[in-house]
């Protein structure tokens, strides 16, 4: 009933031919990926015009950006908007990834930003959410997941929110080796699911994605994806390899 995705962030890794070269294998053998499954991928910014162009006009595979600003325009040195992002030809955008939170002090109020400019011009929001292990260890990671929806993304109008894929990726998870256990992400995603349908109702709960991400891989998604609310991961290091990724995409 709700969408499959299946979304590769390849982070600050890869050059150019590297980058394109594993566009051009992922889509190349993802026939064998069920059809009902989205795939995606979020290159490097500087090699986004080189996939796009390079995607053939059949390819099922939609190409996203990793960061924006939501501005317009202006003044606002080495960014880019969703209108450049749009123009391009890209599909969707990363927004609230941990990294950036992080690394780049992205506050709830600025996401909330994002998320509108992603909205008003048609790409899809990928709106990624997850606790840092100490919250995890007092056992507050509901409190923390629902504060980051809430203040970022529960504002939208439902007609909107319908178009936001929403991505757990517990931080202890990122880059760790470590993973949730399929039943924590379980826990997790059925915890937001039930939030969503609070304050949008069954219909749109019942149709919203909810990916898993941190370290997910060939070995685990498996076992990840078969949890009824888990509908599909983002996947960093992993997707880095067109098979490993490919992998992924065909347990789901
Ligand atoms: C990871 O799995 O490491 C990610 O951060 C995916 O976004």
């Amino acid at each position: 009933m709700r969408k499959k995705t299946v979304a590769g962030n390849w982070k600050m890794n890869l050059n150019k031919d590297e980058a394109v070269r594993l566009f051009g294998e992922i889509e190349l053998r993802s026939e064998d990926v069920q059809d009902e499954v989205n795939l995606m991928v979020f290159p490097g910014h500087i090699y986004l015009d080189a996939l796009l162009t390079a995607r053939s006009y059949s390819s099922r595979i939609l190409i996203g950006a990793q960061n924006f600003h939501p501005a317009e325009k202006g003044a606002y040195t080495g960014e880019s908007s969703v209108a450049q992002l749009k123009q391009l030809g890209v599909d969707a955008v990363l927004i609230g990834h941990s990294e950036r939170r992080e690394y780049f002090g992205e506050s709830h109020a600025f996401l909330k930003e994002k998320v509108n400019a992603a909205i008003s011009h048609d790409l899809i929001p990928v709106f990624c959410c997850g606790e840092p292990l100490e919250i995890r260890e007092k056992g507050e990671q509901e409190e923390y997941v629902q504060r980051q929806l809430e203040e970022s993304l529960f504002h939208l109008p439902v007609t909107d929110f319908a178009k936001v894929v929403i991505a757990y990726e517990p931080i202890w998870a990122i880059g760790t080796g470590k993973t949730a256990t399929k039943e924590q992400a379980e826990d997790m995603h059925s915890f937001i699911r039930s939030l969503v349908q609070l304050k949008y109702r069954q219909d749109t709960s019942d149709r919203t994605t909810i990916l898993y991400g941190g370290s997910c891989n060939p070995s685990n998604a498996e076992e990840l994806f078969s949890m009824p609310n888990v509908d599909g991961g983002l996947i960093g290091g992993a997707s880095l390899k067109a098979e490993d990724f490919l992998q992924i995409a065909r347990k789901r």
